[in-house]
């Protein structure tokens, strides 16, 4: 069973990876032990299994192309898995009638995991995925065993897959659970993130104060605000909107700002050290003296190439050089440019 490669465009606010790279995203290494270990299918089915690698191998192989979209807005297309059908498991393990959604757990130190309702995940062609490319799956991107769910958000793709748990009820994954990510993941419809969990109330208590230091204003609304000097280190700011803010000389160290929006802002020499800028936009942001040294960088927009509008960025902004390779390419070429003749 082969499905021919159909790239069906990008998703909204997806752009290409650089060709030949694919990104690491969230846990790096299974937890240690033996490896194959084998994976567990229970809950709500009649004939709970324990799969090696050996009983994987009996199961009929089948072949998609997959296109990737990360929730940090890099998408890398046509990525050709082979695996076993997940619908092929469960035509053995048989779950019961009550059973309506399926959580998959990771051999990871933090028991990563992530749901999907029964019905969409056999649709969607769900495969527990042994290869890519043709080489055994790399430790890194899951390996020995990996979920792959074709037409979601990458973060339903779990890693390292250790137990199949059929389920009545639904069970929020991690990220679904600690990071607002939406539990639906649809790239199509741009289902990234839940609505925001903080009131108007705090997120203008919070703008007042000027001190976001370990806060979780994930979402907050901070347009146009004049907050100069913002104290924001460790702050959880995922999805926030600071367009056209004045930012200049504020602290985001170590915060998480993925998904940020701050075009147009003014950030002279605000500091983002170690800081997760992964697929934030700072197109028409002023960046002049701005510190991004140990950021992490992966699906950031500093030039928009549609429109042109672009970051301000000289020899006055700091980056190390190799994460620059974290951005796509036209985005890295963006950059060097600036940092050399700006
Ligand atoms: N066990 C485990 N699975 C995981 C994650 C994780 O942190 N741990 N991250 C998810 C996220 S957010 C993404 S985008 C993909 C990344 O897969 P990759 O590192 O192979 O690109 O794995 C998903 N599966
Ligand atoms: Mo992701």
């Amino acid at each position: 069973m082969t499905r021919k490669p159909a790239f069906e465009g990008l998703p909204p606010s997806q752009q290409l990876a650089a060709p030949g790279k694919w990104p690491i995203v969230g846990e790096r290494s299974p937890a240690a032990g033996v490896s194959p270990w084998p994976i567990e299918v229970m809950g709500l089915v009649e004939a709970p299994l324990l799969l090696r690698a050996s009983d994987l191998e009996e199961l009929p192989r089948v072949k998609t192309s997959v296109d990737i979209h990360c929730v940090t807005r890099w998408s890398k297309p046509g990525v050709w898995f082979e695996g076993v059908h997940l619908k092929s498991i469960l035509q053995t393990a048989k779950p019961e009638s009550e059973a309506r959604f399926v959580s998959f757990v990771s051999r990871s130190t933090r028991d990563h995991s992530t749901s999907l309702p029964l019905e969409e995940v056999i649709n969607l062609g769900t495969i527990v995925a042994l290869s890519c490319d043709g080489q055994p799956l790399p430790s890194e991107h899951g390996g020995p065993v990996r979920v792959v769910v074709p037409g979601r958000y990458f973060y339903k793709s779990l890693k390292w897959l250790k137990r199949i748990e059929l389920l009545a009820e639904d069970r929020l994954g991690y990220w679904e659970a600690t990071a607002g990510y939406h539990n639906h993941a649809d790239p199509w419809k741009e289902e990234r993130y839940l609505a925001p969990t903080i009131t108007r109330q705090q997120a203008a208590a919070a703008i007042a104060s000027r001190d976001f230091r370990g806060l979780d204003l994930r979402s907050i609304d901070a347009r146009g605000h004049e907050l100069s000097g913002l104290l924001a280190t460790q702050a959880l700011l995922r999805d926030a909107d600071f367009q056209g803010a004045d930012l200049s000389g504020a602290q985001f160290d170590e915060a998480n700002l993925s998904n940020a929006r701050l075009q147009g802002a003014n950030l002279q020499r605000a500091s983002f050290r170690q800081a997760d800028v992964e697929g934030a936009d700072f197109t028409g942001a002023d960046l002049r003296g701005a510190d991004f040294r140990g950021a992490s960088l992966l699906g950031t927009t500093f030039i928009d190439n549609a429109t042109g509008a672009a970051a301000t960025i000289d020899g006055t902004t700091a980056f190390d050089q190799q994460q620059l390779d974290e951005l796509t390419p036209a985005q890295a070429e963006f950059v060097r440019h600036c940092l050399k003749v700006c």
